[in-house]
């Protein structure tokens, strides 16, 4: 180890988070998704399996347990070693709440000292147990503390509300979003809009005509960027697709930031929706898609 590295890691505040629940509730894809922005599929979790990220200064170990009873032994003392604790539940998956139940109450005395997160997962699929559901369930309202939250490891559906919730209980820091777009549309390559979230009228009127033309216009150019009416409308493409974000001017703009994300949108739309190359789009899969994912940006 070098000395650049010792300093690191003598500088880098360390924080323990540990991720159980009951097998196949999402646990690895969660971890995934914080990790890639996107769904992947994995195997099982034999054990335990740690993994570090790094967020402003923040070294976060995060200890994703496996949930199959041969490891839920492990599970209390690794907790109790914790500065938070997730409890993930497949809100899906009904007639598990109540073996999920036994098994969050086993590690009830960890929570007398240390935050626990419940995230109700699958939130992509119908029809799901709603929270009020799964506190009842769980009995969560007979401990001292408890957030909740829905979210989907799938879609990214309140995957940043999430984890800003974590950043939050490890640092008592804030964790902000860096861009806030108005309105997320995709495009398909030949400039028609596929689909549009916005978090209020905004593509009403002229607006949304002109980023069309401007988007046909603009396709073989390398134009990623147009200000208009105290708007910046900022574009990006990906292999098949294109996308555009439009942000208040008078809020300090990063674009590049607003690119990436952008783009992370595009490579996961991408990814989830393979029949794209066979020309073979579904609109309204599409559409469910950004409305999910733009949890993260809106
Ligand atoms: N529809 C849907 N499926 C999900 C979601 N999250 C995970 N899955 C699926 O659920 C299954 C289990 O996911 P894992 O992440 O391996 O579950 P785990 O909690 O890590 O399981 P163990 O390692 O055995 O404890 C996989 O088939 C995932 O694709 C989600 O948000 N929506
Ligand atoms: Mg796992």
């Amino acid at each position: 180890m070098g000395v650049k590295e010792i300093l690191k890691r003598v500088f880098t505040k360390e924080k323990r988070v540990v991720l159980c629940g009951l097998d196949s509730s999402g646990k690895t894809t969660m971890v995934s998704f914080l990790q890639t922005g996107t769904f992947i599929e994995h195997t099982p979790t034999m054990g335990k399996e740690l993994n570090t990220m790094e967020v402003q200064g923040i070294r976060i170990n995060l200890m994703d347990m496996g949930g199959q009873s041969d490891f839920r032994d492990l599970w209390l003392g690794e907790c109790a070693h914790a500065e938070c604790v997730i409890f993930m539940i497949d809100a899906y998956a009904r007639e598990r709440f109540s073996e999920a139940k036994d098994e969050l109450w086993k590690l009830s005395d960890v929570f007398k000292k240390r935050s626990l997160i419940v995230l109700a997962n699958k939130y992509d699929l119908q029809p799901t147990a709603s929270l009020g559901e799964i506190i009842d369930a769980l009995d969560l309202h007979k401990l001292p503390s408890f957030e909740i939250l829905p979210v989907s490891c799938k879609t990214g559906f309140g995957i940043v509300k999430a984890f800003m919730k974590i950043y939050y209980k490890l640092t008592g820091k804030q964790l902000r979003k860096k861009i806030s777009p108005k309105a997320v549309t995709v495009f398909d390559q030949g400039g028609i809009p596929l689909t549009s979230s916005s978090n209020n009228d905004i593509l009403q009127g002229g607006l949304f005509a002109a980023i069309n033309s401007f988007v046909k216009e603009s396709f073989n150019s390398e134009l990623n960027q147009l200000k208009m009416g105290g708007n910046v409308i900022v574009f990006k493409r990906s292999k098949n697709l294109m996308g555009s974000l439009i942000l208040s001017d008078s809020d300090n703009i990063d674009v590049k930031e607003a690119e990436d994300g952008l783009n992370e949108l595009l490579c996961h739309l991408e990814h989830m929706c393979p029949e794209i190359e066979r020309n073979q789009l579904d609109t309204e899969k599409l559409s469910y898609l950004v409305e999910q994912y733009a949890s993260n940006l809106l």
